[in-house]
């Protein structure tokens, strides 16, 4: 299982962060996708599952941007429905939400422990056919094209490639965050919420890459650029549907800073024509 993805030199990539079980923004994504052409590839950087279920409308909170209800285990159907449609063309990348189920820190955003609640949901058969899914999900994707994709902020301190290779999954069910955080590579590949200019410098470079995409955390208008080589971004979980951004970049294309990824250019709308809801 490679935890290293190699994207060609040639052709379009569309990345999207934190689905957490939302079933309407990975179509709209897939609609976008469609729309780019047989030589393109979509990357999402993780967190593919777990999402509010429980939480009214009456009762919706404002942090958790347009309301959804999770639909974990039909989104699981439609990505590997999608990677069959689309051979080799898309992509998951592990995030900590996902990691839970093959031996990271339980989460606990909406439940206690929101792996056990998904796999009851699932059943025992279709949880052993998703935990060896999870299993093959690399860590990070790098592209010629000068960036690299992965769950968090670059902040894992990555020896060699091969090293990368051999970070084992499993063990971890009862760290604490604060014991997880220094685990190699993963503590801070998973969920790092910043980088700083040295880190993330020696981060990318290991890659081989300019700039670090990622959301992990919400970025509540879509983008931020922390460092010249970070762009976080949020294509659905926690935002409102108009301010969701996914990134469309030409492969063949050169990157060397954060600030050369535009918004309308690179960074598009999730929805185009989604408004911004009226507040008080
Ligand atoms: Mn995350």
């Amino acid at each position: 299982m490679p935890r290293l993805l190699t994207l060609p030199a040639q052709g379009r990539l569309l990345v999207c962060t934190d689905l957490q079980g939302n079933l309407n923004d990975f179509n709209a994504l897939l609609r976008h996708f469609e729309g780019a052409g047989a030589n393109a590839h979509l990357v999402m950087t993780g967190d593919l599952v777990h999402g509010p279920d429980e939480v009214t409308a009456e009762h919706w909170p404002d942090h958790l941007g347009t309301p959804y209800r999770d639909e974990s285990p039909a989104l699981i159907e439609a990505v590997q429905k999608a990677q069959a449609r689309f051979p080799h063309r898309v992509h998951c990348l592990l995030g900590n939400h996902d990691h839970s189920h093959v031996g990271g820190p339980i989460t606990s955003k909406f439940h206690p422990n929101e792996a056990a609640m998904l796999e009851a949901r699932l059943g025992p058969d279709a949880t052993d056919r998703f935990r060896d899914w999870v299993r093959t999900f690399p860590l990070v994707a790098v592209a010629p094209c000068g960036v690299a994709m992965m769950h968090a902020a670059p902040a894992a301190e990555i020896e060699s490639l091969e090293a990368l290779e051999t970070v084992p999954l499993e063990g971890y069910e009862n760290y604490g965050m604060d014991d997880f955080f220094k685990v190699p590579v993963l503590g801070a590949m998973l969920w790092a919420r910043m980088a700083s200019a040295e880190r993330s410098q020696r981060c990318l470079a290991a890659l081989g890459a300019n700039v670090a995409l990622f959301g992990h955390d919400v970025v509540r208008d879509g983008y931020a650029i922390d460092e010249r080589n970070q762009l976080c971004f949020s294509t659905s979980f926690g935002l409102y549907d108009h301010a969701k951004v996914y990134l469309d970049l030409d492969l063949s294309a050169h990157f060397q800073t954060a600030h050369d990824f535009k918004a309308g250019v690179h960074i598009k709308h999730l929805y185009p024509d989604a408004v911004a809801p009226l507040t008080m």
